[in-house]
């Protein structure tokens, strides 16, 4: 088998732990042991668990998170290598091993779900009527069309988006006409904005840089567009779990989307999402903003600055996507360049470090309508740190 139980696990406890609680543990420890040897994971997991709830010793977790990998179950695998990561000191033996595990565990889950998320949706898109560009009268919110067939493999925070073509761009928005026809390969996108919470996650997991609240070494005055206000943002406060993730440059941006195995969207991709097919300025509708469906300027929808994700579901947009309105700016993965009228399949605007990258949806400090509508582009250079800005992340089909 190649495994050797972590020796005397269960005997190394702090003095808080009862007796009759560490000879449990150490009885489920031996009986894990016994089954994973047998190969019976599943069963071994459930003892190592058991013994772990008895006596929290990290070593536990190792041995757990082997047992559901040996067993097929990455996912569980992967939560228990990240915590035993988390939590055992940085000389202790197996991290290497764990290490290992948690990279190819991202690598075969990554790739699991590239695969699951190529298989094409059975209701194929409805070639005969292309979705019409912006209407003369606005479209119902009530009517977005024919249900999406859901690619698989998105997650509980995630809303499917299926293979679709919609017109992207609007003719009367400076740098987002011509409206031009877009085909996009199913994918999933954030139902919300990064939290401050999976952020966290991340940092503690040693897949982000560290963010800041305040002045750090990174924080200058780059150009006009880099001014940094670091009072609003959102790490690091006290009540912020649930708030976007604010403050984060555009490359803390893609590092935290790779890390949970995804990626920024295309700024088609977000578009999209944002609006669906049937030509609607804005995730709702055509309505102009209200303080019921977003937060933006002001303090009648609830929060002069960020709002906690997730608040305004009457804003959603016809993917159920939330908050593709206000509240926070969103980082693209995209750079910049002008649209061209032509039909484009899965555009993507690739560019060199340090380029340029846009930004979409609108924050809590805007007010004028056509900034917060979903085709307006924005924005600013890949350094950018500003309390208006944060992201969201796609999965599924590598472009
Ligand atoms: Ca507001």
């Amino acid at each position: 088998m190649g495994w050797v139980p972590t020796a005397h696990a269960a005997g190394n406890q702090d003095g808080a732990k009862t007796k009759a609680d560490k000879d449990a543990a150490r009885a489920e420890w031996h009986q894990g042991g016994v089954a994973y040897n047998l190969g019976h994971y599943d069963e071994a997991a459930k003892h190592y668990e058991a013994a772990y709830t008895l006596v929290q010793d990290p070593a536990f977790l190792f041995n757990i998170a082997q047992s559901y990998r040996k067993g097929g179950k990455l996912d569980q695998s992967l939560d228990r290598y990240r915590a035993f990561l988390r939590t055992t000191s940085a000389d202790a033996s197996n991290r290497d091993t764990a290490e290992k595990f948690v990279e190819e565990i991202n690598r075969t889950l990554e790739e699991e779900r590239e695969t699951a998320s190529v298989v094409p949706p059975k209701a194929a898109p409805d070639k005969e009527s292309p979705p019409p560009g912006p209407a003369e009268t606005p479209a119902s919110p009530a009517s977005p069309g024919p249900a999406p067939q859901p690619p698989h493999g998105c997650e509980a925070n995630q809303v499917p988006i299926p293979r679709g073509t919609f017109w992207m761009g609007a003719p009367d928005l400076d740098m987002a006409e011509p409206l031009h026809q877009v085909t996009l390969s199913p994918y999933c996108i954030d139902k919300t904005e990064v939290t401050v919470a999976a952020f966290r996650t991340c940092v503690q997991d040693g897949g982000c840089p560290p963010a800041y609240a305040t002045d750090g070494p990174s924080w200058k005055k780059k150009t006009k567009k880099e001014i940094i206000k670091p009072e609003f943002c959102t790490w690091g406060k006290i009540g912020f779990d649930q708030h976007p993730m604010n403050c984060v440059d555009w490359n803390q941006a893609t590092t935290y989307c790779a890390w949970t195995g995804g990626r920024l969207p295309t700024e088609a991709e977000w578009e999209y999402a944002a609006r669906g097919t049937d030509g609607r300025k804005y995730p709702w509708g055509n309505e102009a903003p209200v303080p019921m469906r977003l937060n933006m300027s002001g303090k009648d929808d609830g929060w002069e600055r960020t709002a906690p994700v997730g608040s305004y579901p009457k804003g959603a947009s016809p993917f159920g996507a939330l908050d593709m309105a206000g509240n926070v700016w969103e980082w693209t993965a995209d750079g910049v360049a002008s649209y061209d009228s032509k039909a484009v399949t899965n555009p993507q605007q690739s560019r060199p470090a340090g380029s340029p990258r846009i930004f979409r949806g609108g924050g809590w400090h805007n007010d004028a309508p056509a900034r917060l509508r979903a085709e307006y582009r924005d924005w600013g250079g890949p350094g950018t740190r500003v309390d208006f800005i944060g992201f969201r992340c796609a999965h599924g089909v590598k472009l």
